[in-house]
């Protein structure tokens, strides 16, 4: 029945765009696979995100992936990269989103467009730009007029857009999926009577967009039909309980390949071995379609990243941060794959069977009445080897494991068993930026109440403030002081990020939050002037929240503030205080070659300053290698290579391992020129930047 409504709105498609030449077929699906051009496909996808490398390393990276057996190259689509400013759209440079599908379709594969258009994927707000924040009566994601209105409209831009540069495989194009929503049964329950109808909405509008191709909902388990719900997680392979109706097809979104980092979050890898393991068995499951998350992370650039995320993304996935192939983990799934794939005929045209052939060993077999026959031979036990008899012949199944025996006789894989050989990254230290001479600094201006022209008499929200344009929000105020003591107990609650303190233009004390809680308090002994005092409190946010429900009312920056002396206690919370969004040398933008000069740069005096913007040129190293700029005597800040961001660093912030989350930082190649790059990084603590240097990054 959902196979002949998909049908017929595939029907009044070719109606309706008649001037388009539809040159491919259609792509629809039943209860095996998604079927293109008439033809069943199993198919292996793998995500990466456009806006996350360069245009210039996407040819290559895309070809790595094909190389390593990816049928499919998924990407989200990032709304606030292309609208910042309501109505004014980018689709330039890293966000040309048509031509990466070109250069997807260039090189023979399909491409998955998950449209969102919210989408979290630890992308700042969740790829919703700031400005939906102030539209009235605006609640994000649920059955809310406004939020629908703006949501259809750049949902509605998109798909024109797809549509008008031939892009879906209905036109002949690589698109042959959609994705609208994302996640969102997690959140549903919290919109009460707000959510079902808004799943329903979400799902008839994109489908009435008449696409040709099939659209799907992640983590969705009542998606509506026709769309597609699919499985978002590591253990796809066991713990998902099928589409919900019998013909649609398995289909697994993102199958984590490690875990993306950020502060405060613990750190751990994911074995090749437990990847090839979920796949294997969601595939004998009767899954056709798997796509990993994600197959090349690459590199939050600028302020991209979302609330406490790393610079680098997934950087422990098959295609690294640079674009290197990881192994053993990109060889083995490319193993994987191919044992998959000789698998094929018998998966997507025969019946599948499961026959248990022990406590916890079993077998998935899927036979063709013509006599063909694949076997996933699986044992799910954690530490024992087992054989096992299997049509005769006996089978020595190791732990966690799934063989593949493409003939149902020999094995031609086992997802326990690594055969490839095992790279590492190389670092070499290349240009050194050692000498003192090479730098030039200029400390930031630390702003007192007179100097603030915005004011409140109570503590400002910091992103409603901030809308966004800068990290950075200084709450100022005037304290008079009448106590003979000279000391006082300044007591500060933040609901997030970070928080430098200033009094009478001295740092007094830092604190911050972390992934896991954005909240904090800053306690601090402070001298204190009799009289007036200026007290300057720097709040600055790590990347705006991505997820959960009613994102628009988050809140971060200050909450209360407070100084106790022995007498009493002064509460600032409501008190006139003055604001400044951003820092001097932001507003001036100094990080650009026109614009640098805009203050007066001071020669480096090799001393530890706070708040200090640093300046130097270098002449770019020869060749083409990778090259990531090593920023371990930092402390935490942002860099930018000729104006371009390349990132916000946090070496400070250590693992419980006592290790930085991240030292290394990707310049590149496309943001140097031959000669007299500029390097400018702003330092919020003390770090020195005699100890940095741009180093060259290989494999072995
Ligand atoms: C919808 O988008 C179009 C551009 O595609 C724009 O001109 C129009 O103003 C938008 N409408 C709303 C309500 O945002
Ligand atoms: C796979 O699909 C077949 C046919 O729909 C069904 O009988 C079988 O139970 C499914 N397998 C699993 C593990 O759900
Ligand atoms: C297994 O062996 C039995 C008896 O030897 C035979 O009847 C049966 O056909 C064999 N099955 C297969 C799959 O070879
Ligand atoms: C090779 O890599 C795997 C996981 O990626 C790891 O478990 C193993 O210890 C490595 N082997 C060597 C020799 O480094
Ligand atoms: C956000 O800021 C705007 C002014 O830009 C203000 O009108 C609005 O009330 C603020 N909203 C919240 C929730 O504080
Ligand atoms: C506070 O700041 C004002 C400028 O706004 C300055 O004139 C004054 O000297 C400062 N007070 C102290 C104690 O630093
Ligand atoms: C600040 O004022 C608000 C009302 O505007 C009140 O709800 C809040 O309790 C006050 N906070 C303090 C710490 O006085
Ligand atoms: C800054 O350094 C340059 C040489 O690097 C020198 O020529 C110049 O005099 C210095 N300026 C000051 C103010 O010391
Ligand atoms: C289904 C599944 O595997 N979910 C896991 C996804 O990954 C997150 C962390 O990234 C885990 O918390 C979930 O258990």
């Amino acid at each position: 029945m959902e196979i002949r409504l998909f049908g017929l709105l595939v029907l009044v498609l070719l109606v309706v765009v008649a001037s388009v030449v539809v040159e491919g077929g259609d792509v629809s699906y039943d209860g095996r696979s998604l079927i293109i051009q008439g033809q069943r496909k199993l198919l292996f996808s793998g995500s990466i995100h456009y806006p996350r490398s360069t245009p210039e390393m996407w040819p290559s990276v895309i070809a790595k992936a094909k190389e390593g057996g990816i049928d499919v190259i998924q990407t989200y689509v990032f709304w606030n990269l292309h609208e910042p400013i309501q109505g004014q759209y980018d689709f330039s440079g890293r966000a040309d989103l048509v031509g990466f599908i070109k250069e997807i379709q260039a090189q023979g594969l399909y491409a998955s467009l998950r449209v969102g258009p919210f989408i979290e994927g630890e992308w700042n707000y969740g790829g919703l730009p700031f400005w939906l924040h102030d539209v009235p009566g605006i609640v994000y994601r649920c059955d809310n007029e406004p939020f629908k209105l703006y949501m259809q409209n750049f949902t509605t831009k998109i798909v024109d857009m797809m549509i008008s540069e031939n892009l879906y495989a209905s036109q002949g194009g690589p698109i042959i999926l959609s994705q609208i929503e994302n996640e969102y049964q997690l959140v549903e329950d919290a919109f009460h009577e707000k959510g079902p109808p808004y799943v329903k909405w979400a799902a008839q509008m994109a489908v009435g967009l008449q696409t040709g191709v099939p659209w799907m909902m992640c983590k969705q388990d009542d998606a509506p039909d026709p769309v597609i719900n699919t499985c978002n997680g590591m253990k796809c392979g066991e713990s998902f309980p099928g589409p919900n109706s019998p013909n649609k097809p398995w289909i697994w979104t993102e199958n984590w390949t490690s875990r993306y980092q950020a502060y405060g979050k613990e750190q751990d890898t994911r074995s090749p071995q437990d990847i090839a393991f979920q796949v294997a068995l969601f595939v004998a499951r009767n899954g056709t379609f798997v796509n990993y998350y994600m197959y090349q992370g690459g590199t939050n650039f600028g302020r991209t990243a979302s609330a406490f995320s790393t610079t680098n993304y997934y950087d422990d996935a098959p295609l690294d941060e640079y674009g290197f192939i990881r192994q053993p983990k990109w060889g083995h799934l490319k193993e994987l794959h191919a044992a998959i794939k000789s698998c094929s005929y018998p998966i997507l045209f025969g019946t599948q069977s499961m026959l248990y052939l022990g406590e916890r060993q079993m077998g998935y077999i899927y036979q063709r009445n013509s006599g063909e026959c694949a076997a996933f031979l699986v044992n799910k036990d954690d530490i024992k080897t087992v054989v096992v008899l299997f049509q005769n012949s006996s089978y020595e199944l190791t732990s966690n494991s799934v063989s593949i025996l493409p003939d149902c006789k020999n094995v031609a894989f086992n997802t326990a068993k690594v055969s490839v050989q095992n790279n590492t990254r190389l670092i070499t230290t290349g240009k050194k930026f050692n000498d003192f001479e090479m730098w030039e600094e200029f400390r930031d201006i630390i702003p007192t109440l007179a100097e603030t022209s915005l004011r409140s008499d109570k503590l400002l929200e910091h992103m409603n403030t901030t809308k966004d344009m800068s990290d950075y929000l200084w709450y100022t105020f005037s304290y008079q002081h009448e106590s003979s003591n000279s000391e006082a107990v300044l007591k500060l609650n933040s609901a997030g990020h970070v928080l430098h303190a200033f009094v009478n233009g001295v740092l007094v004390g830092s604190a911050h939050g972390n992934h896991k809680n954005s909240r904090f308090t800053l306690e601090n002994t402070i001298p204190l002037n009799k009289g007036s005092n200026n007290i300057s409190l720097l709040s600055v946010m790590v990347g705006l929240p991505d997820s959960g429900a009613y994102l628009e009312s988050k809140v971060a920056g200050l909450r209360r503030v407070t100084i106790h002396d022995v007498q009493s206690v002064k509460d600032l919370t409501n008190y006139s205080g003055g604001y400044q969004v951003g820092l001097l040398g932001e507003k001036l933008q100094i990080y650009m070659e026109q614009t640098s000069s805009k203050v007066q740069w001071r020669n480096f005096t090799s001393s530890r300053n706070d708040l200090t913007w640093y300046k130097t040129t270098f002449d770019a190293p020869a060749g083409d290698d990778s090259l990531g700029l090593n920023l371990g005597s930092m402390g935490k800040g942002e860099v930018w290579v000729n104006g371009q961001s390349i990132g916000r660093y946090w070496v400070s912030f250590l693992t419980p391992q006592g290790t930085p989350y991240q030292t290394w930082y990707h310049v590149p190649r496309s943001f140097l020129k031959p000669i007299d790059n500029l390097l400018v990084v702003l330092e919020e603590e003390n770090g020195l930047p005699l100890g940095i240097s741009l180093d060259i990054i290989s494999t072995t």
